[in-house]
């Protein structure tokens, strides 16, 4: 018996596995190694301003990014969690230039990739704001047991089996999807262990929030500008709210919950935008999708739907309430 009808996130996905009689388990533990990296990451996130682990690691990202201990510290856990476990063959991080192939005997046999950025909206992590990890888990399109190749790694965000992001927020909660619906589990520390909180959540068609790096306004095209001028004009019908931490599983969440859209569109000097397809785009427009939402580039194009040519593609982002990204592209499409 449950007490309190308490779900935790190991009894939900057991269920969800139970219904799937051909299901051999794999991902279920691949769940509960991202869910162990997630403790451990939390652990560190939570003690990051009492050790030494905040601030410049000293060195740059493959993106030419400064890069922060704890992006490294978190790399190298959920790294180690996948790797221990035994059923993942390979991972693509944002803090690693190429595929990490995991060749140990534990999982030779084994069909999982997951692509993840370990540690997102990290400029936010020395002023004591919400911070991620993103995760995406693909199956390999070559044979079990061979080299992973970057066939196998550069699926189009439609092939994913599933996605979502950890929060360490005034919570830690985990989002994520496998294809049936958004199901958000909140970290109980006194036990533990993560428990469903946010049943089959589903963003709300419209909203009245706007979360873009409005600093960049200059740099964008007309249409976005257009877009924005409206979303400012205080006479259409609802007034609208800017809201933007420059975190984006933060933003994104609250956009998801309270219904919103999260933009970040090229730049004259960024002709991609700034985040990445594989590590952000991908995940988020997956969760987005399965919640009831839209997540394009802005000129109609689904994330979902863009053939990945290199692991650190970059790719305009406009996502959340459909109604909202809807009215979003009514601009952008009028060049
Ligand atoms: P990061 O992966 O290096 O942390 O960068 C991604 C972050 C996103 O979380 C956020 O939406 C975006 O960068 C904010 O960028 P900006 O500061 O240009 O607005
Ligand atoms: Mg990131």
């Amino acid at each position: 018996m449950r007490i309190n009808q308490v779900i935790s996130l190991s009894q939900f996905i057991a269920d969800q596995q139970s219904k799937h009689p051909e299901a051999t388990g794999d991902l279920s533990k691949i769940f509960r190694d991202i869910k162990f990296g997630a403790k451990i990451v939390n652990r560190d996130v939570r003690k990051a301003g009492l050790v030494d682990i905040l601030g410049a690691h000293g060195t740059v990202n493959v993106q030419g990014e400064e890069v922060k201990k704890l992006d490294i510290i978190a790399n190298e856990e959920f790294k180690s969690s996948l790797t221990l476990g035994g059923d993942c063959c390979a991972i693509i991080s944002e803090e690693e230039e190429d595929i990490h192939h995991i060749e140990t005997t534990l999982n030779q046999d084994s069909k999982y990739i997951i692509a993840m950025d370990p540690l997102d909206g990290s400029s936010n992590i020395d002023v004591n704001a919400s911070i991620g990890t993103i995760f995406s888990v693909y199956q390999r399109i070559s044979p079990v047991g061979g080299p992973v190749t970057m066939e196998d790694v550069l699926q189009k965000g439609s092939n994913q089996v599933a996605a979502g992001y950890i929060i360490y927020g005034s919570s830690t909660m985990i989002v994520f999807t496998t294809g049936q619906g958004v199901n958000a589990f909140t970290l109980d520390a006194s036990i533990g262990d993560f428990l469903l909180s946010h049943p089959d959540i589903q963003i709300p068609k419209d909203g009245t929030i706007y979360s873009i790096n409005d600093g960049n306004y200059d740099r964008f095209d007309q249409g976005v500008k257009n877009y924005l001028d409206y979303c400012r004009n205080s006479k259409i019908k609802k007034p609208y709210s800017a809201r933007y931490i420059g975190s984006m599983v933060s933003d994104f969440h609250r956009n998801l919950l309270k219904g919103g859209i999260f933009m970040y569109p090229s730049t004259s000097d960024a002709t991609e935008g700034k985040l990445r397809l594989m590590f952000e785009s991908n995940p988020m427009a997956f969760v987005t999708e399965q919640a009831g939402g839209k997540a394009t580039t802005g000129d109609g194009t689904r994330i979902l739907d863009i053939e990945p040519t290199e692991i650190h593609q970059r790719n305009p982002v406009f996502m959340g309430s459909p109604d909202m990204v809807d009215k979003a592209e009514s601009f952008i499409k009028v060049k």
